[in-house]
């Protein structure tokens, strides 16, 4: 029998420290710890070895051969449903009092930023209608009903309630569009009715476009306290019904790729490239690109304030960071002061970020394997830790700040306070691909050193690291192979069920005794492979991992499986490749639970609905119910294959009272 190397590791590490019911003292001192105890490499669990010990491929293994009749189910009270955000659903983006998001605006400016296969259409390319479910949503509950959802997590959008994104109370009276807080009083009420309970995301990327043009949106540190608002109002308004509240879905997506890369997610902002104005015109570039319309921005209360219509600045994406983290900090004090005694509901951030897998190859020796762990350990410091240690702990990882130097913002005393512990209700992750992890090497094959104190700086700070998810990977986001398992339906989106159970682990053992209500899967699935992406018969990433001895993570397909738009008899609702997908990752969450002992407590799988896919539009589809975008006006549901599987596999692995 094969030993559970990854993860007896990581169970021996948790099992070594004590678990006690702790003070609110207890809890502050052990924060602290946990910051200093995580770049510990002892970490790695694996014992050293001499220098040139060649690694034993074999005993890498997920575990996750393991018979599940032999393994407890999820507990009865586990949180089961699906998810979808407000902006890629509602449609009605002018209606009845709504104001503009960054979407509207960045979609509408240039829309060839947004892939289409139908550009004849207009709403193609944006989220003006959507899946109309701002008129459907009973057609929604139904879709739920049949995957036995318990819960539902949505968004509000911001600015369908506050169209100039400043909520206000003026003598006891809020600045509301009262007809899109009766648009949530209705999707709360309906679900309550039909015994599903709400699970609510206040901010999912559609930015009131207001508070861009006003101040630059995230990158000012007005946001923080705009945003706290908005949040009271809802916790004002919906509390008494609501009983589980997201305040941001994933900072670093949102950051990283609506300030960074790109253009990708509004509001465009790409650094290094030049505004896309005309040269020696006004007009703009209508090609697409990244956008410089944007407000004066102040970034903190101390730093110099910014012009507006300026071009993308470097570190906008930590700035965005920095103040949405200060956002969510504050709109949980405001709950915890003023409702969460009354209205006894829970309150939480999500994170995203693939878990970081050490990279292994044939010929590899212990010592290496070790070290790879330990890249692993810091990969993931910087692509998570970077967002869940502030809520959590109440400042950024030590590695990051050490090798981001005067690069990364510093948290006041004051602000750490309200950060620590904002997180300890729940802490809610999305989870889809994983990055392999490794120190990067010189031509020579000697390893990249890290930055000293001098150079840190952004540019630097993983300079050593090399946690892409695709070695040599390309300049673009598609990766070359071998990958970490096979390729879905967008490009960065690819299968490696483990990945759930190794970040499941590895938030765990971060942050022990931290997390009162346990971690919730907050997203997860994928889009059966598409003509935009596929990689049907992928030799390469099969060669690779037979050659680590691992050929089921190969997961290659046929061309048979690529979903083809005009064909409803194939994949597109006969949708294996997802199936085997949730098959997978559940499964590994239940080992999780029930095998490693990790707190989960619940599961959201994306999406409800066939969605508006941001930049990558409509024909990029993640739902388990399939709507025809271009060509039906009713926008009818219908259910694929893996909807009704999802509502079996609850029966069969949840308990049942
Ligand atoms: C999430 N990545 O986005 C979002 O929360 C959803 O709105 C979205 O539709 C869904 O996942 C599928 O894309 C992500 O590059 C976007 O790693 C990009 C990444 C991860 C998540």
């Amino acid at each position: 029998m094969k030993t559970l190397t990854v993860f007896s590791a990581l169970l021996a590490v948790t099992a070594a420290k004590k678990c006690i019911v702790k003070s609110d003292a207890a809890v502050a001192s052990e924060a602290e710890e946990v910051t200093a105890e995580l770049t510990a490499p002892e970490d790695s669990g694996v014992e050293s070895g001499e220098d040139d010990e060649l690694l034993d491929l074999s005993t890498i293994d997920y575990g996750d051969d393991v018979d599940m009749s032999t393994v407890k189910k999820l507990p009865a009270d586990f949180k089961w449903g699906a998810a979808t955000a407000a902006y890629q659903v509602e449609g009605a983006w002018d209606e009845e009092g709504r104001g503009e998001s960054v979407w509207d605006h960045f979609t509408h400016l240039y829309p060839k930023n947004v892939e289409s296969g139908d550009r004849s259409k207009d709403f193609s390319t944006n989220g003006n209608i959507a899946c109309d479910s701002y008129h459907k949503f009973d057609e929604d509950v139904k879709m739920l009903k049949l995957m036995n959802a318990k819960y539902y997590r949505f968004s509000i959008s911001w600015p369908r309630l506050f169209p100039d994104g400043q909520a206000r109370k003026v003598d006891g009276k809020w600045n509301v569009n009262e007809k899109g807080a009766e648009y949530y009083d209705m999707v709360i009420n309906t679900l309550l009715k039909n015994d599903i309970v709400p699970f609510v995301t206040l901010y999912h990327w559609d930015l009131p476009y207001a508070l861009h043009e006003k101040y630059g949106g995230w990158l000012d540190y007005h946001s923080q306290d705009d945003f706290a608002k908005y949040a009271e109002f809802c916790f004002e308004r919906f509390g008494d019904r609501v009983k589980n509240w997201i305040t941001i879905n994933e900072p670093w997506v949102n950051c990283v790729s609506g300030y960074r890369l790109g253009p990708g997610k509004a509001p465009y902002r790409c650094t290094g490239e030049a505004p896309r104005k005309l040269q020696n015109s006004t007009d703009l570039d209508l090609e697409g690109g990244c956008s410089y319309e944007i407000g004066p921005t102040q970034y903190s209360k101390n730093s110099e304030p910014l012009p507006a219509n300026r071009v993308p600045q470097k570190l906008e994406d930590v700035w965005c960071s920095h103040n949405i983290l200060l956002g969510h900090a504050k709109a949980v004090k405001v709950y915890r002061e003023k409702f969460q005694k009354k209205q006894k509901g829970l309150i939480g951030i999500t994170v995203d970020g693939e878990a970081q897998i050490p990279w292994v190859e044939p010929g590899m020796t212990k010592k290496e394997y070790e070290n790879n762990l330990k890249y692993a350990n810091l990969a993931a410091e910087f692509r998570i830790g970077w967002y869940s240690d502030p809520p959590m702990v109440g400042d950024y990882p030590k590695s990051v700040k050490e090798r981001m130097g005067k690069d990364l913002p510093e948290f006041t005393e004051e602000e750490k306070k309200i950060l620590k512990g904002s997180s300890s209700d729940f802490l809610g992750w999305n989870t889809y691909t994983a990055h392999w992890a490794a120190q990067a090497k010189n031509e020579d094959g000697s390893y990249i050193q890290p930055p000293t104190a001098e150079e840190a700086n952004f540019d630097n700070s993983k300079k050593d690291m090399w946690d892409d998810n695709c070695k040599g990977r390309g300049d673009g986001w598609t990766c070359i192979p071998p990958t970490l398992g096979s390729q879905a339906g967008s490009s960065w989106n690819t299968k490696f069920a483990p990945t759930i159970r190794v970040g499941l682990n590895w938030f765990s053992k971060r942050y022990e005794g931290l997390i009162k209500n346990g971690i919730v899967i907050t997203e997860n699935g994928c889009a059966q492979p598409n003509y935009k992406v596929a990689r049907a018969n992928d030799e390469v990433t099969k060669k690779y991992f037979e050659s680590i001895g691992q050929p089921k993570y190969a997961d290659t397909y046929k061309e048979e499986d690529i979903e083809r738009e005009d064909n409803l008899e194939g994949t597109l609702m006969h949708d294996t490749y997802r199936i085997d997908w949730y098959d997978q990752y559940l499964k590994n969450l239940r080992l999780a639970y029930a095998v490693d002992n990790i707190d989960v407590r619940g599961y959201m799988a994306w999406s409800l609905l066939d969605n508006f896919e941001w930049e990558n539009g409509y024909e990029t589809r993640f739902g388990m119910t399939y709507i025809d975008f271009y060509n039906d006006k009713e926008m009818k549901r219908v259910p694929k294959d893996s909807l009704e599987h999802l509502g079996q596999w609850y029966l069969e692995n949840v308990e049942q009272n």
